[in-house]
């Protein structure tokens, strides 16, 4: 069934090049390249890498969580690459505990610790450092492109670079660049996560930047995990009507045109392969649309299999609520309820990441 599903959506080819040749483990780099230009047409590109970074503690509370952790909020100052300097806080919870600690980088909507999308406590318990940072704290969302970071980036030109995703994108790699400086931090065990919007966000950030070793997608749905073509709830012209913002300005060619892209949203998956990708859907969230998500999961597979590991492990049918997928590097599950970022889902996540 999920063969046939999938061969419904009349998706571009993820293992062929643009002229055809076919893809394999060997020039697999040059078809992320590849990859990454032909999405670039939907987020644009990010900033250039700043040329040095510094961080400031600007406030520590040494006993968070009656004493477990230490929560502490640091101003990351990047030195950009095409000058000025831009500065944005981040927000660290970090257990006391002996040995290098499993970290997660969630770009959230609220600055506050803990927040309704962030259980500091639990996560601390189970063992996670959190590094969290709010997203308009980059930039704000809407069509405002002359504060924060975007001034630098979209200002003189206008809409022509529009594209506020990959502005948090950047930022979500700012943050990793700082976390990786951290006596405390298990290098290979760093997650990137977020909800919604910034679902999409950390697709993007985790699919381009390697050093991540997890991308935790949550109801990412359109333009984030879920496929374009022949999708239900939002649409390409849906989101490009509501938030034309978040994308650049050459996606609009694909509005009511899901056919003509020349990718689908399993290719932003698959620059993920072969580290770990978590796709959560949730049974109420018909905007995202659960079964175009787990879809692209499944057809993001074949480049994890390129790459010597198991993709989606899944039967030939669709998901059931709350059956969890955590057999391969793509895990997947369908939670009860409606759009939310809930402790069934960090948990479920959480798990997924501690597997071998
Ligand atoms: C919706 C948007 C979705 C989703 C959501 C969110 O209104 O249409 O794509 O990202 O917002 O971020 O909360």
């Amino acid at each position: 069934m999920i063969k046939e599903l999938l061969i419904e959506r009349s998706l571009p080819e993820l293992l062929s090049f643009c002229d055809g040749r076919k893809v394999t483990k060997e020039n697999w780099d040059e078809r992320r390249t590849e990859i990454i230009d032909l999405i670039s047409g939907e987020y644009g590109s990010l900033p250039e890498k700043p040329l040095s970074i510094s961080f400031r503690t600007a406030s520590e509370e040494k006993q968070f969580c009656a004493g477990k952790a230490r929560l502490t909020k640091t101003m990351l100052t990047s030195t950009l690459a095409g000058g000025g300097e831009f500065t944005f806080p981040v927000y660290s919870v970090i257990p006391k505990k002996q040995g290098k600690l499993k970290t997660f980088i969630l770009i959230n909507f609220r600055d506050s610790v803990p927040d309704r999308y962030l259980p500091s406590e639990e996560l601390c318990d189970l063992g996670y450092a959190v590094h969290s940072f709010c997203y308009t704290d980059v930039s704000s969302d809407d069509a405002d492109y002359n504060n924060g970071l975007a001034k630098f980036y979209c200002g003189e030109e206008g809409n022509s670079k529009r594209g506020k995703i990959a502005l948090w994108a950047w930022a979500a790699m700012r943050v990793l660049d700082f976390v990786l400086t951290l006596p405390e931090t298990d290098k290979e065990n760093i997650a990137v996560a977020g909800h919604s919007r910034l679902g999409k966000t950390a697709l993007l950030a985790g699919g381009l930047d390697t050093r991540f070793s997890a991308v935790y997608s949550n109801n990412s749905g359109c333009s984030g995990a879920a496929l374009s073509r022949e999708k239900n709830g939002e649409r390409i012209e849906d989101i490009l009507t509501g938030f034309p913002y978040w994308f650049k300005q050459s996606y609009d060619a694909f509005s009511e045109k899901e056919h003509t892209l020349p990718f689908d949203q399993h290719f932003l998956l698959a620059l993920t392969a072969p580290r770990k990708l978590y796709i959560a859907s949730a049974a109420l969230d018909g905007w995202a649309d659960p079964v175009s998500e787990f879809l692209a999961a499944a057809a993001a597979s074949p480049a994890y299999e390129l790459l010597g590991v198991k993709g989606l492990i899944t039967n030939a049918v669709l998901p059931k609520e709350n059956e969890l997928f955590h057999k391969g590097n793509i895990g997947y599950h369908l939670r009860s309820g409606t759009h939310y970022l809930s402790r069934y889902d960090w948990n479920a996540f959480a798990k997924f990441i501690e597997k071998a």
